[in-house]
């Protein structure tokens, strides 16, 4: 197939790049750095230096044989996506051109803006682009298991029948995110939903939970291939940071109680999910919302899992629970619906003792990288 990958210089980007072009699709990467540049204006760099996207390209193609073309470019910039779409003509497109930290989104107006403005500039170009010039290309957009927040009611997989005055419906779930960066997601599904309902897109919406891991099929033949793997507070994932932390000899920082559950997977089955969307495809006028994710955790069960694994090799892990810098609950009901994937075929791969150190051991080859300044939080929600 031929597949547009927007945002391809990213954490998961890049790693699906690879993955796509080594399993025989024509890739297209388009990306304008924005992490980079956003992660350098916040002293947030990755804890391993990943060549530019052009270097990384002729590395994998030098090793695997396959060439991944390059687009430097702003996916808010509606005339590159015209070109591109018109002359690519892609089969699908991979939409992770979004500014992704909830933390540098709660900074301040301009992050604020900085966020909204690219967010729903890019989705809104996509969506354009793909109804110009590619109608029948099926778009595969990265939302997130935030937009729907913590309801005290279980999550569906992205619609809700409910009953009301005797009459029945089928509407999206209640969303409520606890970051604008998570709202400019709940925003890009209702644009993507009127764009289906009106213009007959076939688009899917992966609600993601929160990604850990550094390796990949294709990532692990060469250090220089690595994905953009942060533990900083301001793009770092929450089991990313404590693997570092525990690395570095920081005390673990929990925020708050440590009770905050959230959906969690590997790197490994976003690309699963990914390619089984891809050969999935619906039907145009169809929105498919599938929950993507492999198994639930607290962030309590994150630290304690990182404590012992770490403990046991030799590592003295300690558990700090910290003031939480965010608004959200530090106790809550979470029983979110998962079984899209599973039914197209997941074979998810669980957060064992041995995946944990594994990542600890990969984590440990770079320790000599770990700044110590970017662990502690620095943004705090209650600022504003
Ligand atoms: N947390 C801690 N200590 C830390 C970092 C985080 O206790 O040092 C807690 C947070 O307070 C939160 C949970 O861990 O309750 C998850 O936080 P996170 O930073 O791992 O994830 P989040 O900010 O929600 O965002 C990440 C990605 C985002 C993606 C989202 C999926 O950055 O792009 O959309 O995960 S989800 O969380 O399901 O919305």
């Amino acid at each position: 197939m031929r597949v547009i990958v927007l945002g391809g210089d990213g954490y998961l980007g890049w790693p699906t790049a690879m993955h796509f072009a080594t399993r025989g699709h024509d890739v297209w990467c388009v990306d304008n750095y924005l992490r980079r540049r956003i992660a350098q204006e916040t002293n947030s760099e990755a804890l391993i230096p990943t060549p530019n996207l052009i270097d990384r390209a002729d590395i994998f193609e030098a090793v695997w044989g396959h060439r991944i073309n390059i687009e430097i470019g702003d996916a808010t910039d509606y005339r590159l996506m015209s070109r591109l779409f018109e002359d690519i003509k892609p089969d699908v497109v991979v939409h992770y051109a979004e500014q992704p930290s909830g933390p540098y989104s709660m900074m301040g107006y301009d992050e604020a803006r900085r966020t909204l403005d690219n967010n729903l500039g890019a989705t809104f170009n996509v969506i354009w682009a793909v109804m110009e010039h590619a109608p029948d290309c099926h778009l595969i957009k990265l939302g997130t298991m935030g937009e729907y927040g913590t309801p005290n009611i279980d999550i569906e997989e992205g619609w809700l029948e409910v009953e009301h005055k005797g009459r029945k419906d089928k509407v999206l779930f209640p969303r409520a995110a606890g970051t604008l960066y998570h709202t400019t997601k709940v925003l890009d599904t209702d644009l993507l939903w009127f764009y289906v309902r009106t213009h007959g897109l076939r688009v899917t919406d992966l609600m993601q939970g929160p990604v850990y891991g550094l390796a990949t099929a294709e990532a692990e033949s060469d250090e220089r291939l690595a994905p953009n793997f942060h533990y900083d507070d301001i793009f770092g994932t929450v089991v990313n940071r404590f693997l570092v932390q525990a690395i570095a000899g920081v005390p673990l920082t929990v925020y708050g109680k440590g009770g905050q559950t959230r959906g969690y997977l590997n790197l490994k089955d976003t690309l699963q999910c990914v390619e089984l969307a891809m050969n999935n495809p619906v039907d145009r006028g169809d929105l498919r919302i599938l929950n993507q994710f492999t198994e639930s955790f607290s962030v309590n069960d994150i630290a304690q899992q990182v404590q012992k694994v770490g403990n046991q090799k030799g590592l003295s892990v300690v558990v700090n629970n910290i003031d939480n810098p965010r608004k959200e609950k530090e106790e809550h009901y979470y029983n979110p619906a998962h079984s899209g994937l599973t039914e197209l075929g997941l074979e998810p791969n669980h957060m064992t003792d041995d995946v944990v150190s594994d990542m600890l051991d990969h984590i440990n080859r770079h320790s000599n990288r770990i700044d110590k300044r970017k662990i502690m939080p620095r943004v705090s929600w209650r600022a504003a």
